[in-house]
């Protein structure tokens, strides 16, 4: 599974190509300070809106997807930063939908949306344009997102660290130096939806150390209206990610408001 996921690529740049490249690349955005900003401006929790075709769960989720038309909609509604997908496989995305999107001047901060299995990966985002990336703790083992983590500080890059379950989330917390994690409502094996994991894995002792090292939690699918984004703010979100319900809206900035 690990290499099939690099090796959609047609090609690979060798990694000093990429770090070349990258000396002379715009600096990375600030996408921690974006969710900040919003979340203090609001009192609601900063949106990362996400551009995405399809999922493996729901199939099709806009017909004439145009993601620079989705990307600048968004960032016109109110979105604090955007989360691109470039995974092909499964969601239909890619790295030029990424790319395309910097390119036509968005300056809402970028998450590469990437089944990230290794640290080229992160190079390659870099020079695609992200301004942050996606670590999913149930694929990655702890040497290996620490590792990452030190490669994402030295190329300015904000890591994503995403969590499903209690004991992903105490992995994660005993790793020095993370700034943001996401918990995922989703379980990416079954597709299982429930909001509810939100709360549960933010309530007490682990809830209290979030405080304490001021980490901003990201509530991570599976929200449709304003009562989910109330109740995982109350459970204590700074920030949400929002695919399917603001994409498949006719005008998907709009559906940000709504
Ligand atoms: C968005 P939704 O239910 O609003 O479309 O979800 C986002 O959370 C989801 O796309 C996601 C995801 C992931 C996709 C979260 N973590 C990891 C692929 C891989």
């Amino acid at each position: 599974n690990k290499d099939k996921e690099v090796s959609q690529l047609k090609e690979r740049k060798p990694l000093v190509v990429l770090k070349k490249a990258l000396e002379n690349a715009p600096p990375a955005r600030d996408f921690i300070g974006a969710l900040r900003a919003a979340n203090e401006r609001t009192g609601l929790p900063g949106l990362i809106a996400e551009v995405k075709k399809a999922s493996p769960s729901r199939g099709i989720l806009r017909e004439n997807f145009d993601p620079v038309e989705i990307a600048q909609s968004y960032e016109k509604g109110g979105a604090a930063c955007l989360s691109v997908l470039t995974d092909e496989k499964y969601f239909k995305g890619s790295f030029e939908n990424l790319e395309a999107i910097r390119k036509a001047g968005v300056k809402c901060p970028l998450l590469c949306k990437e089944f990230i299995v290794d640290a080229w990966q992160l190079y390659y985002a870099r020079t695609k344009g992200a301004d942050a990336v996606l670590l999913i703790a149930a694929v990655l083992p702890d040497l290996d997102i620490k590792y990452m983590i030190k490669i994402c500080k030295l190329l300015g890059l904000t890591a994503l660290v995403e969590v499903h379950d209690e004991r992903e989330f105490d992995r994660v917390l005993a790793i020095e130096g993370i700034e943001l994690i996401g918990i995922n409502n989703r379980n990416l094996e079954t597709f299982e939806l429930d909001i509810s994991i939100t709360k549960k894995l933010l309530e007490g002792e682990r809830g209290k150390i979030i405080r304490e090292r001021d980490i901003i939690m990201v509530g991570e699918s599976g929200l449709f209206n304003p009562e989910d984004i109330a109740y995982v703010q109350e459970a204590g979100v700074r920030a949400i990610l929002v695919g399917e319900s603001i994409v498949k809206q006719s005008d998907p900035g709009k559906g940000i408001s709504n």
